[in-house]
């Protein structure tokens, strides 16, 4: 392959200097070249072939058993001052961070191959579409770039001699000495080892130590969010947590809608929801990333940056995710699940009755009752989006799709409703910056303890949040207001005083996406309350739910005594922000404090 592009070029020769791999293998993207690195991996017994009779072309990976997920406190902001990576990110000094992380990547790749993976987020050639190239050691980080995102010779093409792209640097940090074996999962046990930093100023991506998801897969929270939040700051766009879906009502006209949850928070369930309610269709653009830039219309469109789903496979099942589970039937890549007898995959509630016995995820002996979980809680399958039986027509559109509401939505137990309606654009943005959440497996952490995740960014902004929430607060300047999305808070994880689920969510959330739709058609009613608007109960659709009264008045009411409690804790967390907290959130929390007698 000649590489016409000098930069490129130059670059990936004085990363090939530093990381002295064996060789370099420039990635065409090719379906020869995703089976080679296929048989590479399971030559070396990391990638497990499936029964071809009921999984056809599908591996499944264990990791180590230390590199398991998205490593927060080892993810660095590096911008050239403190104050632009803001009181939610890890700071540390560029220059100083260079130095530590290339004393770590000297000679890293010894005993190894350096592949170079040109990809495109985003459609090749669409006005918001954006290029990086990363550097890895890890063949599995090829293969799940194959799916995750498009790569190879047509990207170069597209790069041409001189085009801008975000440069990506990962090495799995486990170099091998002559004769050394090498171990199934290469990457770096020690967590005071793995880097994973950004240098947004220079657009650039340091990975060392962990081959896992986000820590490793460059293209998806790297780049499409901590580096393309700054390049949306500066251009005036956006670049979120978000899953994109297209409803259609019986009517026929097609509504797009994005949501931001947090990880592990269901995303990928909604963006593949099967309607409960007749004559409704969902169908998916994208399951994690939305980025969104004004179309000529005025209007905010949207593409999905990705071509495939990292998705978390436990509780996936036929009844909670039917479209996922059909798009797992070839082509996949699995990592931690339980391996079963007849040679097939298996997680915690994919089925009602469990294999007898397995491997799980640490490849030991397993039986259900054995008093372990099988797989790994934050266990992922590898898929590409086009096998998803439920993908919209118009996905690839280079133009993107127009965005006629935004949900943000956490995990919360108590205080939030199923859903309300913003007031404006400014109080929607408030809305989204005092979003909650549980914490989920998916990063290292306390599973179950709230904490404060505005628009489910708080670990992927790449910038200071209080300049993020200004930026969102701009944006709503920039058109009128009828061109911008709706703003919908919404929680399908209220809990009973016997703690059940409230709401019995899944794809009985067309309930509230077709509440929200007759809202933005100016058809369904609603009742003013200090936190935006409630549904009236005949409103909110529920035939045939059996939902008891007084669920669906849980569900609806506004919880005074719950938002005084929450108060302070939204007023500590936005004076975080110090002299960047945006004076209109400011207000919007002082006039709700007012109306509720708190503070
Ligand atoms: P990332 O890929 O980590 O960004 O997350 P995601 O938001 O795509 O997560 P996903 O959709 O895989 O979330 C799965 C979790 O959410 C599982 O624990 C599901 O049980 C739960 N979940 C999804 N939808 C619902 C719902 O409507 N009700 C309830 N109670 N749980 C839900
Ligand atoms: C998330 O944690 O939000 C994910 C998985 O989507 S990972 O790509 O590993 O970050
Ligand atoms: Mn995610």
């Amino acid at each position: 392959m000649t590489i016409r592009h000098n930069r490129l070029r130059a670059w990936v020769e004085e990363i090939a200097r530093i990381c002295e791999p064996d060789r370099v293998h420039w990635c065409n993207g090719s379906r020869e070249e995703y089976a080679e690195m296929i048989g590479t991996l399971q030559a070396a017994g990391s990638a497990i072939p499936l029964n071809p009779a009921l999984r056809p072309n599908c591996y499944l990976f264990r990791s180590d058993p230390s590199d398991v997920a998205r490593v927060e406190e080892r993810t660095f902001i590096c911008s050239r001052h403190r104050d632009d990576a803001g009181p939610t990110n890890n700071w540390a000094d560029p220059e100083q961070m260079r130095r530590d992380m290339l004393a770590s990547y000297r000679g890293c790749m010894r005993g190894r191959t350096l592949y170079v993976i040109p990809y495109s987020m985003g459609p090749i050639g669409s006005p918001i579409a954006n290029i990086g190239v990363e550097i890895t050691d890890s063949p599995y980080v090829v293969v799940n770039m194959h799916i995750m995102t498009r790569v190879g010779s047509r990207v170069l093409d597209q790069l041409g001699e001189d085009g801008e792209f975000v440069r990506g640097w990962h090495s799995v940090g486990a170099p091998l000495s002559p004769g050394q074996p090498d171990s199934t999962w290469p990457c770096n046990p020690d967590l005071s080892k793995k880097y994973i930093t950004h240098f947004p100023e220079t657009r650039e991506i340091w990975s060392y130590g962990s081959g896992y998801g986000g820590n490793a897969l460059l293209g998806k929270k790297c780049h499409a969010l901590r580096i393309a939040s700054v390049q949306a700051r500066d251009e005036g766009w956006l670049a979120e947590h978000m899953l994109i879906l297209k409803v259609t009502p019986p009517s026929g006209r097609p509504h797009y809608i994005a949501a931001a949850f947090p990880s592990a928070c269901g995303k990928t369930n909604l963006a593949m929801l099967e309607p409960t309610l007749p004559g409704w269709k969902v169908e998916t653009i994208g399951d994690d990333i939305c980025w969104m830039k004004f179309g000529p219309d005025g209007r905010l469109h949207a593409i999905n940056p990705e071509t495939g789903f990292f998705g978390v496979a436990p509780g996936t099942s036929m009844r909670s995710n039917p479209n996922a589970m059909r798009t797992l039937r070839r082509d996949c890549i699995f990592t931690n699940c339980v391996l079963t007898p007849d040679n097939d995959v298996w997680w915690e509630d994919m089925t009602e009755t469990p294999p007898p016995r397995g491997i799980d995820w640490q490849g030991k002996e397993w039986t259900p009752d054995c008093g372990r979980k099988g797989a790994h809680p934050n266990a992922r399958f590898t898929a590409p989006a086009r096998l998803c039986p439920v993908i919209a027509p118009e996905w690839e559109d280079p133009a993107g799709v127009p965005i006629s509401a935004i949900l943000f939505g956490g995990r919360r137990g108590a205080v939030v409703p199923l859903v309300v309606e913003a007031r404006s654009w400014s109080h929607g943005v408030f809305l989204g910056s005092i979003m909650g959440s549980e914490m989920t497996a998916a990063a290292f952490g306390k599973v179950g303890t709230l904490r404060r995740d505005p628009m489910a960014m708080l670990p992927f902004c790449g910038y200071h949040i209080g300049d993020y929430l200004a930026h969102w607060l701009r944006i709503g300047t920039r058109t009128s207001a009828d061109r911008l999305p709706r703003l919908y808070f919404v929680n399908w994880f209220r809990r009973s005083a016997d703690n059940r689920f409230l709401w019995p969510g899944f794809g009985d959330n067309i309930r509230v996406l077709k509440w929200i739709v007759e809202r933005i058609e100016g058809r369904a009613n609603a009742t003013e309350t200090p936190i935006g608007r409630l549904p009236t109960p005949e409103s909110l659709d529920t035939s045939g739910l059996n939902l008891p009264a007084e669920d669906l008045h849980e569900l609806l009411r506004f919880d005074v005594d719950g938002w005084r409690g929450d108060i302070s804790d939204i007023e500590k967390f936005h004076a975080s922000f110090g002299d960047r907290r945006p004076a209109q959130l400011r207000e919007e929390l002082a006039m709700l404090a007012r109306e509720i007698g708190a503070l």
